[in-house]
């Protein structure tokens, strides 16, 4: 089951999430919801608060070489932590949640992810290039954050006046 995805300015997106302390069959059917709605909106990773869920899970699913999304590459991600960041990379980033809307944003090149899996078993992971862009997008949803937050003064003014406009022409 797909659910709808909440979009920049509604407040939800602000609120810091909790730590999942359930790993029960309700999680499993969310996460599988997640799923369903990250496909069907063309993303690459969702936050479990830009479905109005405000817990400590996300999931990403990184193309392979071909561009395929395979259910086989996806990450279930809950109650993370990074540990080692190292380097600095911009990497021009997207959100489901700001829709249209792209922008170069800096964020650490390289670091060790501590999580739990859907079953509340801890993991950890290596990332680099846009496995590690996307883990600190979606931690950020987690702390309330959102990419936005991160552009200078005036790339933040000139987003305000073009996202305005679009939503404008929308309606
Ligand atoms: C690098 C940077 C950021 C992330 C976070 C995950 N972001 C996404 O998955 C964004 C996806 C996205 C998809 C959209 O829809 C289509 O392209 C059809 C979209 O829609 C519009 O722009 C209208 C916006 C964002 C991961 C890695
Ligand atoms: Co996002």
């Amino acid at each position: 089951m797909t659910l709808p995805i909440i979009t920049y300015p509604n407040k939800q997106l602000k609120v810091r999430s909790s730590e999942v302390i359930q790993f029960d069959g309700l999680l499993h059917q969310f996460l599988d919801d997640m799923f369903d709605t990250m496909m069907s909106s063309n993303g690459i990773g969702l936050a479990a608060i830009q479905v109005a869920n405000p817990i400590r899970v996300l999931i990403l699913c990184i193309p392979d070489e071909e561009g395929n999304q395979g259910k086989e590459n996806l990450l279930e991600i809950i109650n993370p932590s990074i540990h080692n960041p190292k380097g600095n990379t911009l990497y021009q980033e997207g959100c489901l949640s700001v829709p249209g809307f792209y922008e170069d944003v800096e964020r650490y090149e390289s670091l060790t992810l501590h999580y739990q899996n859907r079953h509340g078993e801890p993991c950890t992971l290596e990332a680099t290039e846009l496995l590690a862009i996307a883990i600190q997008h979606e931690i950020d949803h987690l702390d309330g954050k959102l990419f936005i937050e991160k552009l200078t003064y005036n790339r933040r003014k000139k987003f305000e006046k073009e996202y305005k406009k679009a939503q404008k022409e929308k309606k």
